[in-house]
């Protein structure tokens, strides 16, 4: 039997996070979490580069230009929908989720899902550093293991 699997050791990979504004005091949460995330598996700080965008809706596009950059290896997409009156919570989270995925898959690189959709402010809260952990940390650990797993693989 043979099994593949990825660690969480950087090799100098760079790092583009893409947050969205929308719901900051969430997203600039999971934002601290994945670069203490990324700082502490010893990437380093020259190497994360942020970009925000104004809401999750503008996340995939700006995710693509960065996956096409070479100078990125994995993208790390933050940020927070939180569900309201109208049915706009269901488009918005509807795109993100699906624009994430097209971009990973037509770039073959990390493009992580790191974003809360929620019924609640407090439920995104709970997964924005308190209890419920730190949703940015994760994702940028799960970037760190899809690079790690994904040159294994090539
Ligand atoms: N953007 C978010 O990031 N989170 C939300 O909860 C949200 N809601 O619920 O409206 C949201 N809307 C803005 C959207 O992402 C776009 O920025 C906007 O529609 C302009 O295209």
């Amino acid at each position: 039997m043979k099994v593949i699997e990825g660690n969480l050791v950087s090799k100098g990979y760079r790092f583009a996070l893409v947050a969205s504004r929308f719901n900051e005091l969430i997203s600039r949460k999971l934002v601290e979490g994945a670069v203490d995330c990324l700082l502490r598996h010893e990437v380093k700080d020259k190497d994360i580069t942020v970009l925000w965008v104004p809401g999750a809706f503008e996340i995939p596009l700006v995710a693509q230009e960065a996956a096409k950059n070479k100078n990125y290896d994995a993208v790390i997409c933050l940020g927070a929908v939180i569900r309201g009156a109208t049915p706009h919570f269901e488009y918005v989270s509807a795109e993100v989720s699906k624009g994430i995925a097209q971009v990973g898959l037509a770039q073959s690189k990390p493009v992580i899902y790191g974003i809360l959709t929620t019924d609640t402010i407090e439920q995104a809260i709970e997964r924005a550093g308190t209890k419920a952990g730190n949703k940015g940390f994760a994702a940028a650990s799960a970037a760190l293991e899809m690079l790690s797993l994904l040159a294994e693989i090539r």
